[in-house]
């Protein structure tokens, strides 16, 4: 601030004030929007960790043939207005969901490597595999 008069220093310092708030409240603005919105960071993280899910409906499982990686957690979502469950028939490791209303989901962690067959116990004409290396 040389080149401002020493009288005129206090007033320089008045004017940069307003501007300093503005851009304060700017920046907290933005923290606030990025963090009003959990569902939409939560969304954002379920789809860089790309966990596998398989839509239930018309009474059928989508896709009905899935292949992930050991480790992988794979959510099943009921989009149907009856009710499903998701029973492993054949595999390295057994898994039974309760049942599952509208919009219910169930999510099971394979940990070994394998073909994995499982179908719905209240309907047993519905059959999907997944496929685990
Ligand atoms: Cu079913």
């Amino acid at each position: 601030m040389k080149h401002l008069p020493r009288w005129r220093r206090p007033f320089f310092a008045l004017a940069a004030l307003p501007l300093a708030i503005v851009c304060t409240s700017a920046l907290l603005h933005r923290g606030q929007v990025a963090a009003a919105s959990p569902a939409a960071a939560a969304a954002a993280a379920a789809a860089s960790t790309m966990k596998p899910a398989i839509a239930i409906s018309n009474y059928s499982f989508h896709p009905g043939i899935l292949t992930v990686r050991k480790g992988s957690t794979v959510i099943w979502v009921n989009r149907d207005d009856d009710v499903h469950t998701i029973k492993s028939t054949d595999g390295p490791e057994a898994f039974n969901s309760p049942a599952l209303d509208t919009g219910s989901r169930f999510g099971f962690t394979f940990h070994q490597a394998g073909t994995y067959r499982y179908t719905c116990s209240v309907h047993p004409y519905m059959h999907g595999v997944i496929v685990v290396r």
